[in-house]
């Protein structure tokens, strides 16, 4: 089983731990696992500039909006700025679709392989309050030959195609966990270091599990069905944890078993979240972890994006709470 050949003992430091994957991959170049590497640098920069925001006065608003008209917070540009360069710079990424870009950036990298989705900084208005943001990223693998014009449909690529994804928790300790479609791993930041070391290794999800995770303020906008499984969750004294921040809420769940739902509304009928960014690299990770992602009606990585900062209802989480959801969200 290439599972059990991958297997890593806990405290490896990330660069060794992605080397030695590389290794066990036949025809595997390196270009990816240095894209890795490149995104894990980027966040150490990122995780500095949080930690020092206050002192720095680089929290607060930018009196900037970004394409979706949304207030960026100045943390926000930085970060998009952080990532675009290592990126760019790293020579492996031929397109990257950010929340922070209204357009693709196309790189002048003629030979590169890969086309990155990224959130550089998601829940940043959790900052002011020093709640725990996140960075989130998907990677696909370029399908015309190097050199050549990419074409609309390369960048919107169905979620199922995603050769890693992962995130970057910037909480009470920074961790980065990814997958590359075998298992999920987690990595926690050794600061003194300025290292990433395995500390959560091949990550699972509980099938089932006791903790919903819902933006309760939009509860006389749920469906029918959607309200009828809070209230099967309330009578069950399940317990109600919502951060705000999709990385924290997504993390809790991951390791303790729970649903997150962030659902379409009357107003908002594909919700809040982003696909490519946020819906598709969350879906790859609990999937990997054995959980699922659903919009309500398929699954999230079988969605054909049709515009890059597309929104999309979210529900995700362990197996048995996401499949009794969307059975309760048919019969209403
Ligand atoms: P952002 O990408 O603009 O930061 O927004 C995404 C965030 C997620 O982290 C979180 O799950 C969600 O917005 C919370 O939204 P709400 O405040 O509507 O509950
Ligand atoms: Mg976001």
């Amino acid at each position: 089983m290439i599972e059990e050949k991958l297997g890593a003992p806990v405290g490896t430091a990330l660069d060794r731990f992605i080397a030695r994957r590389q290794e066990e991959f036949p025809f595997a170049s390196g270009e990816l696992s240095q894209l890795l590497r490149d995104i894990a640098l980027a966040s150490k920069i990122i995780n500095r500039e949080i930690n020092r925001a206050g002192l720095a006065g680089i929290e607060g608003q930018a009196d900037r909006e970004n394409v979706q008209g949304e207030i960026q917070q100045k943390l926000d540009i930085a970060s998009n700025i952080r990532f675009k360069r290592a990126l760019m710079y790293g020579g492996e990424t031929c397109a990257i679709l950010s929340e922070e870009e209204a357009d693709p950036i196309i790189t002048d990298e003629a030979g590169a392989k890969y086309i990155v989705a990224i959130d550089p900084l998601d829940g940043s208005s959790n900052i002011d309050v020093n709640v725990s943001v996140g960075t989130i990223f998907s990677i696909y693998r370029r399908q015309s030959m190097a050199g050549a014009k990419l074409t609309p449909s390369e960048l919107l690529q169905p979620g199922r195609e995603q050769v890693a994804a992962g995130y970057i928790l910037y909480g009470s300790s920074t961790m980065l966990v990814y997958t590359t479609g075998y298992g999920v791993n987690g990595f926690t930041l050794e600061p003194s270091l300025g290292e990433y070391f395995l500390s959560h290794p091949d990550m699972r999800m509980e099938a089932n599990g006791s903790i919903y995770s819902i933006n309760d303020g939009l509860y006389d906008q749920f469906s029918p069905g959607l309200v009828s499984y809070i209230q099967t969750c309330r009578k069950r004294g399940y317990k109600a944890r919502y951060i705000g921040s999709l990385v924290a809420d997504i993390h809790r769940n991951l390791l303790k078993g729970g649903i997150f739902i962030y659902p379409g509304t009357p107003s908002h009928p594909n919700g809040k979240l982003r696909l490519l960014y946020e819906g598709n690299p969350m879906a790859f990770l609990i999937e990997q972890a054995g959980g699922l992602a659903s919009d309500g009606e398929g699954r999230i990585m079988d969605i054909g994006p049709s515009e890059i900062h597309q929104r999309t209802p979210l529900i995700i989480g362990s197996k048995v709470m996401v499949e009794e959801l969307l059975e309760m969200l048919k019969e209403a």
